[in-house]
């Protein structure tokens, strides 16, 4: 099997979006700038300390906190520990591929979530899966001509290292006649530096690797996107009082859930409204 391919930055959008069409993930070096990746860990140790590992439930009590992982330390609403996550929120490169890819079937599309993921020593790896099965009744009403519904990224916060559980992919298992379920041998690990990001798509099967050390944890985060007619993973929008974004650029207010949806040129209906008038409008 053929490693996720890596690309170096610069590398040209027609490339990228190439790979993405064959493998369905690419990685992508340096995405994402020093600065703005150590302010984000430093604020994300901090805050670990405070999240006890095995506390994620994803919404879904026990079945979640099985699939998030026992001695996994996970966490969302990041704009609230450091002004740098709105600067990884507008990364010129990851929205060039989202649009691409997204826009063909929305207007526009927000924040689906955004989540520290720290494998602990010892941590089994986790079962592959789609993130795009978050919407199981679209993807098997649909399948196999279902449109692209989301866009995930796991960034590099540190060295993820085989051993240290980077994600482990099955490339070009995005597009199968059938819904097929793919088994550990058939993966590829994502090693990643600092910055660097693997871009995926939701339909690409994938999993959080073992983390084999003894006492070293995995430091990665997860950034998605997902159509503006879907209802994202996390309430983003709750993290910030109306008008608390108003400073930010209008891309991070949208992805925030701070405007609403407008389906254009596409059809459908205004989504996500206020006073039944667009959020921006009121
Ligand atoms: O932790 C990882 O490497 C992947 C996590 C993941 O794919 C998920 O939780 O959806
Ligand atoms: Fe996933």
């Amino acid at each position: 099997m053929q490693p996720v391919q890596r690309f170096a930055p610069d590398t040209d959008l027609d490339i990228l979006l190439k790979a993405m069409a064959d493998d369905g993930a690419f990685i992508a070096e340096n995405m994402f700038d020093a600065a703005t990746i150590a302010a984000i860990r430093e604020a994300s140790d901090r805050f670990a300390e405070e999240v006890a590992p095995g506390s994620a439930t994803q919404g879904m009590g026990d079945d979640g906190k099985v699939f998030a992982g026992a001695n996994t330390v996970r966490f969302s609403s990041l704009a609230r520990l450091t002004p740098a996550f709105f600067t990884m929120l507008d990364n010129e490169l990851f929205h060039q591929v989202a649009s691409a890819l997204l826009l063909p079937t929305c207007g526009s599309y927000w924040l689906n979530t955004a989540q520290v993921m720290y494998i602990g020593p010892g941590e089994k790896a986790q079962a592959l899966h789609r993130d795009a099965d978050n919407w199981w009744e679209y993807v098997t009403a649909t399948w196999p001509d279902s449109v692209e519904i989301t866009i995930s990224a796991m960034i590099g916060l540190d060295h993820v290292t085989e051993e240290l559980g980077a994600t482990r992919v099955v490339p070009a298992s995005h597009r199968t006649a059938k819904l097929k379920q793919y088994d550990d041998l058939d993966t590829m690990p994502a090693e990643l530096g600092p910055g660097d990001a693997l871009v995926y798509s939701g339909y690409v099967q994938h999993g959080g690797g073992a983390n084999l050390t003894t006492d070293r944890w995995r430091r990665a985060m997860h950034m998605s996107v997902v159509v503006g007619w879907l209802a994202p993973e996390e309430a983003a929008a709750l993290d910030f009082q109306l008008g608390e974004l108003d400073d930010q650029s209008e891309r991070v207010q949208r992805m925030l859930g701070h405007r609403s949806y407008d389906p254009r040129p596409h059809r459908g209906g205004g989504l996500w409204l206020r006073h039944v008038k667009a959020i921006e409008d009121n």
